[in-house]
């Protein structure tokens, strides 16, 4: 039998339709489709203003590596028309303001609640209902949907002395909201992923000296930023609908891009040097799709990787700093390619400095300094750019428990499993928005909230216009997704770095593989034809 959680016991206050947890893209989306059928929905969130993910990780230059003009919403014309993004890649404080233009455009924020932990969620199997219990009191939903995020749970390790250090302590994605000022201050940045290599030539304008700490060297390309023309806005917003179709369904990561018809190997080397400088050039993600076999083949991956390495020894003037740069324990792309502006170069600056915490761990914090390989680096501020207990960390953060009194968090010990990344067996009527097990981060993240939605509305609409009380996947259908998904990432090179997508990051946590690799197109149609035969099935 099930215990109630202390924090369950109080009297729902209220009753709905739907809780929406989180009031990211996920979350506010959600509710635009939710308040379109009718029914009654009440999104809770942590942070103190919409936005999610843009609204926590306001370290100094973060921005989008999706370009702007694709990462945005597509289920409304006239926003996608009238909204003018200004950069290729939209800046952090942009992007805010476009989760906040949603919001009050659609008239979302008369049913959010901002500064609102929602802490359990138990199923009662007598009347088919969760009660959900936050912050402010318990309510009762018919359905819950989980739009918490992938990247949402921000990680501090557990450095020795940390918690002595004397000066500022900063995570990149739990930024402070007033303006931080490293003028003339010694810092030291922790950790090499995306949000370090964005922050890092940015911090080093303003601080005196900058030590990078880093652990594992990773590959990054330039993102050549620039303004966009009203041409270039124009050309987009004049092709938008068959360019968004061939986001959702020709695309393999939602993002418009040639589609390479052959493999690396296919090519004589000078024509394949040819090509990788063509994307280097231009800029960005797309580097990793110059050909169709740079994810699945070592030999393949080799060339691309060994040409970033090539072009980080160019750039970077110290040769035992370019050596440390040049990543050499995971295939280019198996953690997420980076996409940067300068910085490779900023470490010809000569307040910047790379420290190797491989060969010498972070022995300890001191009062002003951190100690690696015996020696001691004076900081007078720290960013922790050390990442997110991904995918998993905001879902686990709340106490769910379905059938039986089970906890998502017991069935999920060994890892997640879900169907589709949308549903977990044995919790009925709760729904997860690109959770583990669908695409989710390994697309363009708002091609795969639009398409979760969407699906969440849908079988929500049937659910309603027929009666029908709960939905739920079956076990067989979980244990065959689930197992189909290992079975795709194993014929890949992803497993074999140690990345967040494998949850490597967080020391106990089960090594699995956990977003879908098949491709958003490939996806959707599965979702697609599971919806129908789960409708056929709920008759
Ligand atoms: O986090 P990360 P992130 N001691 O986990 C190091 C998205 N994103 O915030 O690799 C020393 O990638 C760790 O080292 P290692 C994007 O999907 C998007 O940068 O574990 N170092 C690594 O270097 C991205 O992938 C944008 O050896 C430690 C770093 O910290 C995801 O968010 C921008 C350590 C963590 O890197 C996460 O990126 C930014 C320890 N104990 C982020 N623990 C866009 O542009 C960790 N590290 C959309």
């Amino acid at each position: 039998m099930a215990t109630q959680p202390q924090s369950a016991q109080g009297k729902p206050t209220a009753s709905y339709d739907v809780v929406v947890v989180g009031a990211g893209f996920a979350g506010l989306y959600m509710l635009h489709r939710l308040r379109g059928l009718g029914l009654t929905a009440r999104v809770y969130e942590q942070g103190g203003d919409v936005g999610g993910t843009w609204y926590w990780n306001r370290y100094p230059g973060a921005r989008c590596d999706v370009e702007s003009m694709q990462y945005s919403f597509s289920f409304d014309d006239e926003l996608q028309q009238e909204w003018n993004w200004s950069e290729r890649y939209a800046p952090q404080p942009e992007i805010l303001r476009y989760a906040n233009h949603v919001a009050d455009r659609f008239d979302l924020r008369k049913d959010i609640q901002l500064d609102t932990r929602v802490e359990s969620a138990v199923f009662d199997e007598h009347n088919n209902r969760w009660t959900v219990t936050t912050s402010g009191g318990s309510v009762s939903a018919h359905h819950v949907v989980l739009a918490t995020g992938c990247l949402s749970n921000a990680r501090t390790p557990e450095f020795r002395g940390l918690k002595d250090f004397e000066g500022q302590v900063y995570h990149t994605g739990h930024w402070p909201h007033e303006p931080v000022d490293f003028t003339g201050l010694r810092v030291g940045v922790i950790g090499t992923g995306s949000s370090a290599i964005q922050s890092i030539p940015v911090i080093a304008e303003q601080a005196s000296q900058v030590f990078v700490f880093q652990r594992t060297a990773n590959f990054s390309v330039p993102a050549h930023n620039a303004p966009l023309t009203e041409e270039e806005r124009a050309r987009w917003r004049a092709n938008y609908a068959e360019l968004r179709r061939r986001a959702r369904e020709d695309m393999k990561n939602g993002i418009v891009q040639e589609v390479p018809d052959r493999g690396a190997l296919d090519d004589p080397d000078e024509v394949r040097r040819r090509k990788y400088q063509a994307r280097w050039t231009s800029g960005g993600l797309t580097f990793m799709g110059v050909y169709n076999n740079l994810a699945l083949e070592q030999a393949a991956n080799d060339t691309a990787a060994n040409f970033i390495r090539d072009k980080i020894a160019e750039i970077v003037e110290d040769p035992e700093t370019a050596r440390l740069l040049q990543p050499n324990n995971h295939p280019v792309g198996s953690k997420r390619i980076c996409v940067d502006t300068d910085y490779y170069a900023t470490f010809n600056r000569p307040n910047v400095k790379l420290v190797d915490i491989r060969s010498h761990p972070i022995e300890q914090i001191l009062p002003h300094a951190v100690r690696s390989g015996g020696k001691d680096y004076g900081v007078d501020a720290l960013v922790l750019a050390t990442g997110f207990d991904a995918m998993t960390g905001s879902v686990a953060k709340i106490d769910i428990r379905g059938r039986g009194g089970q906890t998502l968090n017991d069935k999920w010990a060994e890892g997640p499993r879900t169907y589709l990344g949308l549903m977990s067996a044995g919790f009925p009527n709760l729904f997860i928005i690109t959770g583990p097990g669908s695409p989710s981060v390994l697309s363009n993240m708002i091609v795969s909230i639009e398409q979760h939605v969407d699906w969440i509305a849908d079988c929500l609409a049937y659910m309603g216009d027929r009666g029908v009380e709960t939905m739920e996947a079956t076990h067989p259908a979980e244990d065959k997704w689930v197992a189909h998904v290992n079975e795709v990432a194993q014929g890949t090179l992803y497993p074999q770095a140690n990345s967040w997508y494998m949850g490597a990051n967080i020391p106990g946590k089960p090594q699995i593989f956990m977003p879908y690799i098949g491709g958003v197109g490939v996806y959707r149609r599965s979702a697609t034809t599971s919806r129908r035969r789960i409708m056929r099935d709920l008759r």
